[in-house]
């Protein structure tokens, strides 16, 4: 197998956790190994009990691999937590729960870093490992540590605002701790080559699971000088999150909760015009982002959101089955194919 510096796929889908983690899933149903590259955000990884955790990777990981928790979302199914149980009786740190199995990927992350692996090098031996055919990169090797700016507590790493604080303090804004000097990871880099068809937005939260992949340095400008299509999935649907605190994080940031909301986002921060590195024949204008997929039930937006310049596609994006995932992912191809 070729090493993640030479993978060159047809499609990029860039996830945080459980909602982008489905996406992949549907998207490996539809699309052959050598066709995808998932690139995870690793903003929330951080470092506990003397361990390395990257809680997007390991739950890509673990769906992939058809052994993720599906009522946690996060962590492994048939889970057991002896260990921290055990911890427990001995006064330790419990707040971040590390079940059994779990920890066993922890470990074996945090030995090869420490004998010199690189997170990427790590992934691809996890993945390979867990029996995983399609390719899965870290958005980074560097170290970035997404920042939680609230209201009533001043800033918090990530992981004390989303498991410790259960994301209850009122958000003004984040930081990505690291972001300048971190480079794309191998996987990505070679990622974004001429051949690419598309990049996918998986339904993963804006602001701390895309947003800490897109402010990398130098990205904006390689998919703008590429001039492919760019497919945002809202991780909002009927005015609520799939999953987690993005919902409350607009109410806080003052933006709609709804796909509108969204794509405001999308909007407002992924504007082109500024970026003069795009000066290919085929460099795109305008937004980073060309495709907007809404939920059916969010039909009432799609023309407020093509105001915005968006390609609008309505569909099912909500992912309960595995034909849920394929159907949505197999529409995404579409999209992206009839976009070029
Ligand atoms: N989320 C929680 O709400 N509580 C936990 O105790 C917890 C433990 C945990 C352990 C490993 C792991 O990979 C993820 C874990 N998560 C937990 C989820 C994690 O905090 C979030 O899913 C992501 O960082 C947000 O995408």
């Amino acid at each position: 197998m070729n090493s993640q510096a030479d993978f060159k796929p047809g499609y990029l889908a860039l996830s945080g956790g459980v909602g982008g983690a489905k996406l992949a899933l549907g998207l490996a149903q539809v699309l052959s190994p050598d066709e995808l590259l998932v690139v995870c955000n690793t903003g929330d990884d951080f470092e506990h009990l003397g361990l390395t955790i990257c809680p997007d990777l390991d739950t890509v990981l673990y769906t992939l691999a058809g052994r993720s928790n599906k009522e946690l979302g996060w962590g492994q199914e048939d889970e057991s937590w002896q260990f921290l149980a055990a911890l427990d009786s001995l006064g330790g740190e419990t707040w971040f729960r590390l079940g059994d199995r779990d920890l066993a990927t922890h470990h074996v992350r945090t030995s090869l870093m420490k004998q010199g692996l690189s997170l990427s090098q790590v992934v691809d031996y996890l993945r390979e490992k867990m029996g995983i055919r399609h390719r899965v990169a870290p958005m980074t090797d560097d170290r970035v540590r997404t920042q939680v700016m609230t209201q009533e507590q001043g800033t918090l790493p990530f992981q004390e605002y989303f498991v410790k604080e259960r994301c209850e303090p009122r958000v003004t804004g984040f930081e990505f701790a690291g972001i300048d000097q971190a480079s794309l990871s191998p996987g990505l880099k070679a990622g974004l080559h001429d051949g690419l068809k598309g990049i996918i937005i998986c339904p993963s939260n804006p602001f701390v699971s895309v947003n800490p992949i897109l402010q990398l340095p130098g990205l904006l400008e390689s998919i703008a000088s590429l001039g492919v299509p760019v497919v945002v999935v809202s991780n909002i649907v009927g005015g609520t999150a799939l999953k987690g605190p993005a919902a409350k994080m607009m109410e806080e940031l003052n933006l709609p909760v709804t796909a509108l909301g969204v794509a405001q986002f999308y909007h407002e921060n992924f504007d082109l015009e500024h970026l003069h590195h795009a000066s290919s024949p085929q460099a795109k204008k305008g937004n980073l982002v060309s495709h907007f997929v809404l939920d059916s039930q969010d039909a009432s937006h799609q023309q407020a959101i093509e105001g915005l310049g968006f390609a609008v596609t309505l569909t099912n994006t909500v992912m309960l089955s595995l034909s849920d995932r394929a159907n949505l992912a197999a529409e995404i191809i579409k999209v992206l194919e009839t976009a070029r």
